[in-house]
């Protein structure tokens, strides 16, 4: 063996193996989460107590969102001058005569070279006055929330898989109708509720590309060719276009722009927080399943941790995020801080008993971790520091439920968020 192989064979041996090169096992064992102290939503970054709802609005809401906005989901900029809403199409009698529905396009740029996105809405037919409006993004394009066949398929980019009808990542007709199950259109409209959808790949495709396609570029200054490290990521994107949905909506008379239900499952459950945090227009906020990075307490790391949903998806967050890998606790904030920017208005976190990876128990600790500022904002908040058993859900300001089965969206989960519009609506 000559002498510069021996070396290099050496300092191979010797170096650090480079944290990303482990394998990552994920803990399960409740005895096995470190000890952590939680930042105090109610306490400035200076050390001065918040007493006060006066000082929450005016000093520490603002410092927790900048926080957030530079260190975890990037800042994203304002909505573009040039959009423009177009009606693609509309009937009032979808679903059998349930339902009003619209296509509407909406051009970021104004024209239709620009990035866009088409929002999909059901309203119930029978409604003499504006009404409340469920809207989420959905993983699998607006054909798939139903299997209405007037549904336009998709357009954008889609992850290929053949057996759920994606190919040249594209969907075909065999992808209309796939994720019905996740959508409860039908029991919405019977409560008199509208439900809205867009796909997120239309905002920002679901894959790392250094920022090249979605909405990303728009916003470029000359010769910038990727987000700066404090600039949105994909999760950022998306709640982006979340907003861009309500600037729509406050142009509809048909639908009621105050009383907007702002929902997601997983990594469009923590898309969901985010928006609801930095769009009070959003007037309730649900996260279906949202675990790491959405409701879940990072400093816990139990399930998913930071480090892992950094490597697994490097652009959902902002570059600065990653700083925080393994360092969960120099974290100026953590994820009840989150649900408390969506406070005074309610709030709902919903886990599932098999999801365990999203951390069922760090969501519940982090709805009851919000509840002090609620309280200081003059409302319930959770009403319990017990978490409560499987299929018991707790309806107060805050809400909360373990449902029993796996990580999804079932028609239970909507009966909930119905059920808590409801109670927070009242008649109108
Ligand atoms: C997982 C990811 C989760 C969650 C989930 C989803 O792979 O680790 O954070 O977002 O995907 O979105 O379905």
């Amino acid at each position: 063996m000559n002498r510069l192989l021996a070396w290099t064979l050496l300092a191979l041996l010797l170096a650090p193996v480079s944290v990303s090169a482990q394998k990552f096992v994920a803990n399960y064992d409740e005895s096995k989460v470190p000890d952590y102290e939680l930042p105090d939503p109610l306490r400035l970054a200076s050390g001065q107590p918040v007493r006060t709802a006066r000082k929450w609005t005016r000093k520490r809401r603002p410092e927790i969102l900048r926080l957030f906005q530079e260190q975890v989901y990037g800042k994203a900029p304002g909505p573009p001058p040039k959009m423009v809403f177009r009606l693609l199409e509309s009937s009032g009698k979808a679903l059998g005569g349930k339902a009003v529905r619209k296509q509407v396009r909406v051009l970021f740029a104004g024209t239709d070279q620009g990035p866009r996105m088409d929002l999909l809405v059901y309203l119930p037919a029978k409604a003499t006055a504006a009404v409340p409006v469920f809207v989420g993004l959905n993983f699998n394009g607006n054909h798939a929330i139903h299997s209405d066949p007037a549904i336009h398929l998709a357009q954008s980019w889609h992850r290929d898989n053949a057996k759920q009808g994606y190919v040249n990542n594209r969907a075909t007709e065999k992808s209309r109708g796939l994720s019905a199950t996740r959508w409860s259109v039908e029991r919405c409209l019977a409560a008199g509720m509208g439900v809205a959808t867009i796909y997120c790949g239309d905002v920002d495709p679901d894959y790392h590309d250094e920022f090249r396609n979605g909405v990303h570029p728009l916003f470029y200054k000359d010769g910038q060719k990727t987000p700066l490290a404090d600039q949105w990521g994909t999760i950022a994107a998306w709640a982006w276009g979340l907003s861009r949905a309500m600037d729509y909506f406050e142009t509809d008379k048909q639908i009621d722009q105050e009383r907007v239900i702002l929902l997601g499952h997983s990594r469009l459950g923590k898309t969901a927080l985010w928006a609801g945090a930095r769009d009070q227009r959003f007037a309730i906020v649900i996260s279906n399943n949202s675990g790491c990075g959405g409701a879940a307490l990072s400093r816990r790391r139990f399930g998913e941790t930071v480090w892992r949903i950094n490597n697994s998806f490097p652009h959902w967050f902002c570059g600065n995020f990653k700083k925080f890998d393994n360092k969960e606790n120099q974290l100026p904030v953590d994820q009840h801080m989150l649900l408390a920017l969506v406070a005074p208005r309610p709030v709902y976190i919903a886990s599932a008993t098999g999801d365990r990876w999203a951390d069922p128990r760090g969501e519940f600790l982090s709805a009851l971790h919000a509840e002090p500022v609620y309280k200081l904002l003059g409302t319930e908040g959770l009403g319990t520091a017990r978490m409560p058993k499987a299929d018991s859900p707790i309806h107060g300001r805050i809400g909360y439920h373990l449902r029993t089965g796996p990580h999804d969206v079932t028609d239970y989960d909507w009966q909930q968020y119905i059920a808590f519009a409801r109670k927070h609506f009242g008649r109108k």
